[in-house]
């Protein structure tokens, strides 16, 4: 029997490359952009259940939570026509929008201190809905205050609460190659393999490939 792998994406890094995840897992499967299985993939035997969940409907749901302190990216993911196949209650927006982190680690951790109920609310619900949950996956940057610093406090605290559980990150470095300053280029995700240069931003010609 397949394990179940969570994924939490967090900042704005994080849900970008999320986004491009699920697209791609999507393709893989032949899920539709609203959960449903293509026609061609009906008789597959593939393991969709590791990544995904099969709703009541028969929609496929990714187990994923898109978490973020700002809600632009967020939103736009939603707005996506690819926005029906999450979970509407798996998408995490502070509601006091202070306007994320502001790129400080230390404002991302002691953030994540403060919203750490209703953070962990969503986690173990997503958690007690796997039947043999074998880890969690994070995305997001380290150049950045919530992927950081949120996302280190969800590493400790997933580590203390799920001992047993594999933590695994896709943690986006900056590329220091370009230089940086106000010209910034994206950060480099080379060292995971995938080749750097993702696409960044959601404009509407982005996801339709
Ligand atoms: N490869 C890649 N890097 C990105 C992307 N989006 C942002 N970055 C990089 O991520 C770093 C900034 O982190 P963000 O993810 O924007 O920050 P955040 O986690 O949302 O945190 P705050 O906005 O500071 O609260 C910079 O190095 C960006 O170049 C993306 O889609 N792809
Ligand atoms: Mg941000």
């Amino acid at each position: 029997m397949p394990r179940q792998v969570l994924t939490l994406q967090v900042g704005q890094c994080g849900n970008q490359i999320g986004f491009e995840f699920w697209k791609q897992l999507c393709l893989e499967h032949g899920i539709g952009r609203d959960g449903r299985l293509e026609p061609y993939a009906i008789q597959g035997v593939d393991r969709k259940d590791c990544f995904f969940y099969e709703a009541d409907d028969t929609r496929y749901v990714p187990r994923a939570l898109l978490i973020d302190l700002e809600p632009r990216v967020i939103q736009s993911v939603k707005n996506s026509s690819f926005g029906p196949l999450f979970n509407p209650e798996n998408f995490f927006l502070d509601i006091r929008d202070r306007g994320g982190a502001g790129n400080n680690w230390a404002s991302g951790y002691s953030q994540g201190q403060a919203l750490d109920e209703l953070l962990f609310d969503m986690i173990d619900r997503e958690a007690e809905n796997a039947d043999s949950l074998a880890g969690f996956q994070l995305c997001h940057s380290i150049a950045g205050g919530t992927g950081s610093g949120l996302g280190s406090y969800l590493m400790e605290q997933l580590r203390d609460r799920y001992p047993k559980q594999v933590l695994q990150t896709y943690s986006i470095f900056p590329n220091q190659s370009y230089g940086l300053g106000s010209g910034e280029r994206h950060a480099d995700a080379r060292e995971h393999g995938n080749g750097g240069g993702l696409n960044t931003g959601l404009s509407p010609t982005d996801e339709d490939d």
